[in-house]
């Protein structure tokens, strides 16, 4: 028993390592334990209080149309995306270090299930939304984080005024 339980508190402790060294970002788990999602890059919108909606076309030529995108501080944005491919694509709103960390996760395995607040994922012809409130100035990155997509330069910026 008392064997049982060190082993338990050296697999806690292991645990507790990987996550502190970044395998799974704050922001992985953060809506659904309160705060409301708030991320450095902003927070899942209120679909009621939609300041307005941007068109984001994805192509299997691994592109965003259009790539850069301008909102105000505090907007909440609709982005109404739309897969005009054949290939599976996905929009998702993250830091460049974590858009990184994901799609490297992404290329082991496989495929993620995509319950994200902050991500999009549609099969080829589909169509989604994606609501976002950009709280903080500054550039954030988007991209197709499918394997291959994002090497081939499918992604973006919102530029927070
Ligand atoms: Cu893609």
């Amino acid at each position: 028993m008392k064997l049982q339980l060190a082993a338990f508190i050296a697999a806690t402790a292991l645990t507790g390592v990987v996550f502190a060294a970044g395998d799974q970002p704050a922001w992985w788990h953060s809506h659904g334990h309160g705060g409301g999602g708030v991320t450095a890059f902003g927070k899942p919108g209120d679909p009621k209080k939609v300041s307005r909606s941007i068109n984001v076309e994805m192509t299997d030529d691994t592109r965003f149309t259009p790539a850069v995108i301008s909102v105000k501080r505090g907007e909440t944005i609709r982005f109404n995306v739309k897969n005009a491919g054949k290939e599976k694509h996905e929009m998702v709103l993250g830091t460049e270090g974590e858009l990184k960390e994901r799609y490297e996760m992404m290329k082991k395995m496989q495929e993620i299930a995509h319950a994200e607040v902050n991500a999009v994922t549609l099969d080829g012809g589909m169509s989604g939304v994606l609501i976002w409130q950009f709280t903080k100035s500054g550039s954030v990155p988007f991209a197709c984080l499918l394997p291959g997509h994002y090497d081939a330069g499918m992604k973006g910026s919102v530029v927070v005024e």
